[in-house]
């Protein structure tokens, strides 16, 4: 059994290069490493890696993160600045004993010592989001505010020998404050791996993940015998329905999880989730996600026009509304 699942539209054709690496006999993290470096390298998706978007003094911080699921190492780093490849760091991180997350400038000289590519991170259409954005604040004379739409990528790979990995990478909400990390690269929260159960890794507004352990309770619950879909569901419904009774209400929580033998779920409080998935059995699919109700979330094949549109407004000329 081999297979990956992994949050949005985006990921499609990373877990397309990935599941060749699986079904060649190759491991679930050299495969999730591929898969997630390939969504950090394509410039057009706003919240992972280059042309990623800014904080709010406009300079891109990476969070990411790697976990192998049988030795339970994993790595990460957080608020990375211009380095290529920030998952490659997250699991050259995961072969250390200690000081496997590493944030700022710390991080920054580990790999710079460890020879990884230096990139400027932020584009020329990353820049014009951001000018827009304060453009439109100071119409309406609003301060400056996290943005919380979100396009993290998180995936679960499974090769033939039995491995199960999760990795994360995001550039974490626009305009947030220069430092802040969010759930993408903590433990348990934005990711969890434990080869004799499956794995599972979120996105969605970190602040709120985090309260809720999401992954980590995913896989616990998937090791009780729960299906994966059903612990998604449950760690969704739960969660968003605490947030709103003791807060007043729930940010985006979006997951996905898929067990030691590939059967996979998911689960969102939100309107137009995707995710992608390839199994085995199972062409690359994008499927889009029903927001949750009743407990219960409905997915279907993303239909060739969604397809189409996804991709249409993710690289559409960008009007600079800023110098109107
Ligand atoms: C974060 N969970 O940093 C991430 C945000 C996300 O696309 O999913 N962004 O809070």
């Amino acid at each position: 059994m081999w297979g990956m699942i992994a949050t949005w539209r985006m990921a499609v054709e990373g877990i397309t290069e990935g599941a060749e690496i699986l079904e060649n006999g190759g491991s679930a993290e050299d495969a999730i490493v591929k898969a997630v470096s390939e969504v950090e390298d394509f410039p057009y998706y706003k919240s992972v890696g280059y042309g990623g978007l800014p904080n709010e003094e406009m300079e891109v911080e990476l969070d990411a993160a790697y976990m192998n699921g049988t030795t339970l190492d994993f790595g990460a780093v957080g608020a990375v600045k211009d380095f290529a490849n920030p998952i490659e760091i997250a699991r050259r991180l995961s072969e250390e004993k200690a000081n496997n997350f590493l944030v700022g400038t710390g991080a920054e000289k580990f790999a710079h010592k460890e020879g990884f590519e230096r990139k400027t991170m932020l584009t020329d259409r990353a820049k014009t989001h951001y000018k827009n954005r304060v453009h439109k604040l100071s119409l309406e004379q609003n301060e400056l505010t996290p943005y919380t739409g979100h396009d993290t990528v998180g995936m679960v790979a499974v090769d033939q020998a039995g491995l199960v990995t999760t990795a994360t990478s995001t550039s974490g909400l626009f305009m947030k404050k220069p430092g802040r990390v969010g759930d993408s690269p903590i433990i348990g929260s934005g990711f969890y791996a434990d080869s004799e159960i499956g794995g599972a890794t979120a996105t969605g507004l970190g602040e709120d993940l985090m309260k809720g352990m999401v992954s980590f309770k995913i896989v616990s619950l998937m090791g009780k015998g729960l299906s994966p879909q059903e612990a998604c569901e449950k760690v969704v419904h739960d969660l968003d329905k605490k947030l709103k009774e003791r807060r007043g209400e729930a940010g985006d929580l979006s997951v996905v999880a898929m067990d030691k033998d590939g059967n996979y779920g998911v689960a969102s409080n939100i309107e137009g989730f995707s995710f992608a998935v390839v199994t085995e059995k199972e062409e690359p699919v994008v499927y889009v996600v029903e927001k949750m109700k009743d407990g219960k979330c409905a997915y279907e094949k993303a239909a060739k026009e969604w397809l189409d549109d996804y991709m249409k407004t993710r690289t559409a000329p960008l009007e600079e509304e800023w110098l109107k």
